[in-house]
């Protein structure tokens, strides 16, 4: 078996400032904006879960920021994306609505699934976003069948499924990515390898620590990123994008990235028991926010100044966001018989 993370898989590598030679300037501040709003988003989600205002359960991205901003670059809000249980960036990464993901949370009637769903059941087709589902894999057969339906269409649609690790250990998925390959869906499939399921790492679980293994097992193109890396996610995104719009068939991208926070909720130190401090020291030297920031100071594009006063906009607009969702309404009892059950 190829040796497909390489270098990828050690954290003292990737450290240093990306390659943004070639790329449009206004793009990359703009994801980097977003990347940043995403990180603080998570991070005041994180504290007021510490304070109990926010009661579902969270699984938070930080340290993930950079695949979903990267890879949403090339979608179109006809697209088709779907996520699992850590999908904020993913939603976001579409340019999802912070307040109606503040209100989701909240469990308010603004919410993007009308407060129905918590953090794990973000739902918005107005972006593009056809769900996210917290059974692990459970939405990348509802990917593939919306590939389906969009290869129906047949206007170039195409979906996304977002994915883990650990995904690919459930059968259904398995399952999916042959269907894709067999009936040449036009799908991505997007694994964010940060070598976790819960509490235990990928070498615990499975006889390899890369899941580009499956797709050459079923045939789909692959490539393997640096998921820490928003230039190579333009990469490799651009190229998965243009296959499958061209009706050729899925395309599947693994994204080496790690999680800063635990498996569930905003703490960092413990992970259901396993301690992985050292490690995640490393780890976030390799930061996809500094590492596209610096590159963006080195070419003169951004100074240190200008990302301060950047960010203050942005902080002082999500607590904006924020006390809106406080102050917004629950729904009524009833909608829970006209929605959920509908
Ligand atoms: C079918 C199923 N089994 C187990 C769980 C409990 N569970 C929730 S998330 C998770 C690990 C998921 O790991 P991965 O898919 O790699 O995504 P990550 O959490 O790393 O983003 C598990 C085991 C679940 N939600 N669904």
């Amino acid at each position: 078996m190829a040796n497909l993370l390489g270098d990828l898989v050690n954290p003292d590598k990737y450290q240093e400032p990306i390659n943004i030679s070639g790329f449009d300037t206004n793009h990359l501040m703009d994801d980097l904006k977003q990347m940043y709003v995403i990180r603080r988003v998570e991070e005041i989600i994180g504290d007021n879960i510490v304070t109990g205002v926010i009661k579902c359960p969270c699984h938070l991205g930080i340290g993930q920021e950079a695949t979903a901003v990267g890879l949403s670059r090339y979608l179109r809000s006809s697209d088709r994306v779907f996520g699992g249980h850590r999908s904020h960036t993913h939603y976001l990464g579409l340019r999802g609505s912070v307040y109606k993901l503040f209100a989701e949370t909240l469990g308010k009637l603004d919410g993007c699934s009308k407060g129905m769903g918590g953090s794990m059941h973000l739902y918005d087709p107005s972006i593009g976003f056809g769900g996210s589902v917290p059974i692990v894999g459970a939405s990348v057969p509802i990917a593939t069948g919306a590939a389906l339906a969009a290869k129906k269409d047949n206007v170039g649609d195409i979906a996304v499924s977002y994915l883990g690790d650990s995904a690919c250990e459930e059968g259904a998925v398995q399952e999916s990515f042959n269907l894709a390959s067999i009936m040449k869906l036009p799908i991505i499939f997007v694994v964010e390898n940060n070598l976790f399921a819960s509490h235990m790492h990928i070498d615990l679980r499975q006889p390899h620590n890369s899941t580009a293994r499956f797709a050459e097992a079923h045939g789909i193109p692959f490539k393997v990123i640096d998921g820490n890396n928003l230039t190579d996610i333009y990469e490799a995104s651009q190229e998965a994008v243009k296959y499958c719009r061209e009706n050729k068939g899925p395309y599947f991208i693994e994204a080496m990235t790690y999680r800063w926070r635990g498996h569930v909720g905003p703490r960092e130190d413990t992970d259901v028991g396993v301690k992985r401090k050292d490690d995640l020291n490393t780890w976030k030297k390799r930061d996809p926010i500094r590492r596209l920031k610096d590159s963006l100071i080195n070419k003169n594009v951004l100074s240190e100044n200008d990302f301060n006063e950047i960010t203050k906009l942005i902080d002082k607009n999500l607590v904006e966001q924020w006390q809106k969702a406080l102050d917004a309404p629950y729904p009524p009892k009833s909608l829970l018989t006209e929605i959920v059950y509908k």
